[in-house]
């Protein structure tokens, strides 16, 4: 199922884009909870964590790899971030296009409300 996070890889909406390569695309989430919130998401529409499959491994390691350079090229990793898949309805994903943010730029809370 196309989202549109798909309409965005496509450059039919726009996104503040912030890195692109052969497999995933990272930019900046239109609804901020910390001064940096990035969203790196595949190419390859694939809903959810738990909808991958063994194939998916090297895509999913890319995924977070990319992540922290993201978080290294906006002076994130000393000051510390966090990285956040939220997968189904009770892991509040409300977007079906597998997705990891990217959250830092302040102290963040834990436990997760
Ligand atoms: P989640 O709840 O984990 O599925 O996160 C979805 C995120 O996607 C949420 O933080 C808001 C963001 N988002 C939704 N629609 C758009 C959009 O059109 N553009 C951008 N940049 N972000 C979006």
């Amino acid at each position: 199922m196309s989202t549109i996070f798909s309409k965005i890889i496509a450059r039919e909406i726009p996104a503040r884009i912030v890195y692109e390569d052969d497999l995933c695309l990272a930019f900046h989430d239109v609804n901020p909870q910390a001064p940096t919130h990035i969203l790196i998401i595949p190419k390859k529409e694939i809903p959810r964590v738990a909808a991958t499959t063994a194939e998916d491994k090297a895509l999913l390691g890319h995924l977070i790899h990319t992540a922290q350079t993201l978080a290294k090229n906006q002076g994130l990793h000393d000051s510390g971030f966090r990285l956040v898949i939220n997968n189904g309805p009770d892991g509040g994903e409300s977007v079906p296009h597998l997705h990891v943010h990217l959250l830092g730029g302040r102290a963040l809370q834990w436990p997760p409300g």
